[in-house]
């Protein structure tokens, strides 16, 4: 039966790429499929993160989805390190997974930086965790970013791969990833070939979900673009990175296509689009940051969803790994 798993990593900075690549999709699949929300916490640490801060970031995670229209009464919000079957299942899948798919991936070789060596091996080993968060839930539907694409290639190869091993046919079903419309990967207002990153230095390359009105106006209106009008096709866009990302974020935000935008701007400039393009942003994202700044201020509320949450995701993974540990012959308690 289809389920929807998804994840965002508690590493602040959420920004307008996160919501539109991934928590906007997750809003609007709740009312289609029973589903699962998670904050990721475990894939947090494969890079270093301060323990005083990481609670109040994983409140910020479930703060946003709440904020965004996820209902934590239908769907399930938790976080990844309350409910164990994640990284039971992720040591299982780990002696599945093959050291030469792992060194395919490229989110390991663009973040473990140069010296390889000194990375960390859960930063290595980040996609099979991610194929665990999946599969523990037998979760049919993933909707991510564009930046996702590969890792859900691997979790689904890692699927097969346990299924024909172990004789057990269609145990864990193959993840559809769910990459649609024009914000599934959204660059950096400053440079237009790179991706929107919470990790960028500059604060200016990415409008935060955090960002009061006068910030994403500011931010907007600083964006990198260029001197051409607009052109009236899509194609006009092709070697204009910067143009193509305000277009897809407009597009984006008020859900139509590429082509419908630049048949309303195609012959303007930057001029027209900019000040549409910041009431636009202000208008969507500034009642989510509001509820957010609310949600934040209620700690017990958030906690009691996340609480809840766990128990409820713990009691659909338990079985499902019970059944793993039987298929790998292990004893089961
Ligand atoms: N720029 C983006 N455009 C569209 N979708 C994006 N996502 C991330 N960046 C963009 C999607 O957001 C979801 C959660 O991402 P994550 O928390 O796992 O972190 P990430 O992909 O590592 O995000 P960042 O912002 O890019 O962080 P850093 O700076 O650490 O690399 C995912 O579905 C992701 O695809």
């Amino acid at each position: 039966s289809p389920r929807v798993f998804s994840g965002v990593q508690p590493t602040g900075n959420l920004h307008l790429g996160n919501y539109l690549g991934a928590i906007s999709k997750f809003v609007t699949m709740q009312h289609d499929y029973p589903s699962i929300f998670c904050v990721v916490d475990l894939h947090a640490v494969t890079v270093p993160q301060d323990p005083k801060l990481l609670k109040e970031q994983t409140r910020e995670i479930a703060a946003a989805y709440v904020a965004a229209g996820i209902d934590p009464a239908k769907s399930i919000i938790f976080a990844q390190s309350t409910v164990s079957a994640h990284a039971e299942l992720a040591w299982i899948l780990s002696c599945q997974a093959r050291i030469g798919w792992l060194n395919r991936m490229t989110q390991f070789k663009d973040k473990a930086g140069k010296d390889k060596e000194k990375a960390s091996v859960g930063l290595y080993t980040y996609p099979v965790l991610m194929a665990a968060d999946i599969l523990a839930y037998k979760a049919t539907h993933v909707p991510v970013g564009e930046d996702q694409k590969q890792h859900l290639e691997l979790a689904r190869d890692i699927a097969a791969k346990f299924n024909n091993d172990m004789n057990a046919e269609d145990f864990f079903p193959q993840p559809e990833p769910l990459i649609q419309g024009p914000g599934t990967r959204v660059m950096s207002l400053k440079d237009g070939t790179a991706k929107m990153s919470k990790s960028d230095p500059s604060d200016l390359s990415r409008i935060n979900l955090t960002d009061d009105a006068d910030t994403i106006a500011k931010k907007v209106k600083k964006a990198k673009s260029d001197a051409d009008v607009l052109p009236s096709e899509e194609e006009g866009l092709e070697a204009r990175p910067e143009a193509r990302n305000l277009v897809g974020i407009y597009a984006a935000l008020s859900g139509v296509s590429r082509a419908d935008v630049l048949s309303e701007f195609g012959g303007q400039g930057f001029g027209a689009l900019k000040p549409r393009l910041a009431e636009l942003a202000v208008e969507k994202l500034a009642p989510i940051s509001e509820e957010m700044r609310r949600l934040q201020n209620d700690r017990a509320h958030l906690d009691g969803i996340l609480m809840d949450g766990a128990e409820r995701a713990d009691a659909i993974a338990a079985p499902i790994l019970r059944e793993t540990k039987e298929i790998m012959g292990f004893l089961v308690r």
